[in-house]
């Protein structure tokens, strides 16, 4: 009998959930056919230089999600969900500090871990969870109403649950199991026909919209998913010219002539969507929520702490000088002048990681040189960019905006749980990863493939 791997359960769960999402919002039907056209564009204008940052199979079927949670067991049990499709939690993120878009979550995102599992297929989710606790957002009375409301609800059934327990401790299910875990997982992140308490909802949407669409209503969804795109300057004016109107501009690293770094995203506001409320008399409505919106993103080198140390300082000097020169120009003036134009220039300098192998070409006599710069210049290896696979705070807190309307209200003068990294880890009873970690190991893994004789200096 057939079984499915946890990467083709990871795979399908993928799949399966993009067309239930383009099923429930077509503008995201339109964005993944956009992606599709740009792909093929840059494919046929750069031949195989397009496939450097992964195959056009695994950019194809890419995509990422965001989910958002209430409490700490809800957070387990999704856990358990993306541990079953071998997905593990990897980064903090905290979107409370924000500057204009503040929202009471904190958040990691479940990803695989292991480059070969990357590389079938790199299925992420921005995983939130809300912060009741955090009294800038909510008062006492408020907080013991929302906590209430989210014990007694039960976003992902017992039968969910089991199957998916029996994935991630087998590594497998058999067929039938399989389907029904697909099923059900993907069942549980539909948007719900269930009426919406309009009083409840409206309580905690004058806090915050995020805090209305997790804590306002008795199940979850998925709220947004992302494609990724080749060329995402160009995917924004083609969406533009369709007449979707994009949020303000692309988020992340400028548009410029160096390589591609980390990420830039860019998204659609929420649209408005027909949904049923109940009343205080009891009787049910018609009205609209905007919850659900689009995203698409595009994605290039994963930098070291160094390199990310100064992408954020890039990114200061661009917020600063924006008032004289405009945030287009401000931005590649920084980036000029303060980052490294080339992969080589990068890899030198210690900013970005690459994995190196051995060139079929390589001279077949003498001795190699004795560090990796030797070895590059000396045509014995090259260097392969390592793709990120994380997402960014300030980006993530630009993305959750598509949600907001206004500013919600926050009371800045109280102190609550801190809600840090251990703090989370400790809540999912699992290990966060450190993606810096993961990359460096990943880097270091190539080197010593090398097999070469002698030690090696690095660059
Ligand atoms: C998640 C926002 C973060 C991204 O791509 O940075 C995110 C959310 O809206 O729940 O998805
Ligand atoms: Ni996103």
């Amino acid at each position: 009998m057939k079984t499915f791997s946890q990467w083709q359960l990871r795979a399908e769960f993928a799949r399966r959930l993009s067309d239930m999402y383009g099923r429930e919002v077509p503008a995201y039907t339109t964005l993944v056919d956009v992606s599709r056209q740009v792909n093929a564009e840059v494919l046929e204008r750069s031949g195989a230089e397009a496939e450097r940052f992964g195959s056009i199979a695994r950019v194809t079927a890419e995509r990422h999600g965001a989910i958002r949670v209430g409490t700490p067991a809800e957070l387990r049990q999704v856990a358990r969900i993306f541990g079953a499709l071998g997905m593990h939690p990897v980064g903090f993120y905290d979107l409370r500090e924000a500057a204009a878009s503040a929202v009471p979550v904190i958040s990691t995102a479940f990803r695989p871990i292991e480059p070969a599992e990357l590389a079938r297929n790199p299925f992420r989710v921005f995983t939130s969870l809300l912060t009741p606790a955090d009294p800038r957002f909510f008062d006492d009375d408020l907080r013991s109403r929302l906590e209430t409301f989210l014990a007694g609800r039960e976003l992902f059934g017992p039968e969910l649950i089991e199957l998916a327990e029996r994935a991630e401790a087998e590594r497998e299910l058999p067929e039938d199991a399989g389907e029904r875990f697909l099923e059900l997982a993907v069942g549980a992140f539909e948007l719900s026909a269930e009426p919406v308490d309009k009083a409840w909802y409206e309580t905690l949407a004058e806090v915050s919209a995020v805090a209305a669409d997790i804590g306002g209503v008795r199940s979850t969804h998925i709220n947004h998913l992302t494609p990724r795109v080749l060329d995402i300057d160009a995917l924004y004016q083609a969406m533009t010219e369709r007449g979707i109107a994009m949020i303000d501009a692309i988020q992340g690293p400028p548009r410029w002539d160096g390589p591609d770094v980390l990420l830039r995203q860019t998204s659609f506001r929420a649209l408005d969507e027909p949904r049923r409320l109940r009343l205080p008399d009891g009787s049910v409505t018609t009205g609209v929520l905007r919850v659900r919106f689009g995203e698409v993103e595009a994605r290039g080198i994963a930098l070291t702490r160094k390199g990310r140390a100064r992408y954020d300082e890039l990114m200061a000097e661009t917020d600063r000088d924006t008032a004289e020169l405009g945030r287009e120009e401000a931005a590649r003036a920084a980036w000029r002048d303060g980052f490294p134009g080339s992969e080589q220039g990068l890899a030198e300098a210690g900013l970005a990681y690459f994995t190196y192998r051995l060139r079929a070409d390589r001279p077949r006599r003498g001795r190699p040189p004795s560090s990796l710069a030797g070895l590059l210049a000396e045509g014995w290896i090259e260097a392969e960019p390592v793709v990120y696979e994380d997402f960014l705070p300030r980006s993530a807190a630009g993305i959750f905006q598509s949600n907001l309307n206004g500013e919600g209200r926050r009371d800045n003068s109280r102190e609550g749980v801190r809600y840090d990294q251990d703090w989370l880890s400790g809540a999912i009873e699992r290990e966060i990863h450190d993606p810096f970690t993961l990359y460096e190991r990943r880097q270091r893994a190539s080197i010593a493939a090398l097999h070469l004789p002698g030690p090696l200096h690095s660059l």
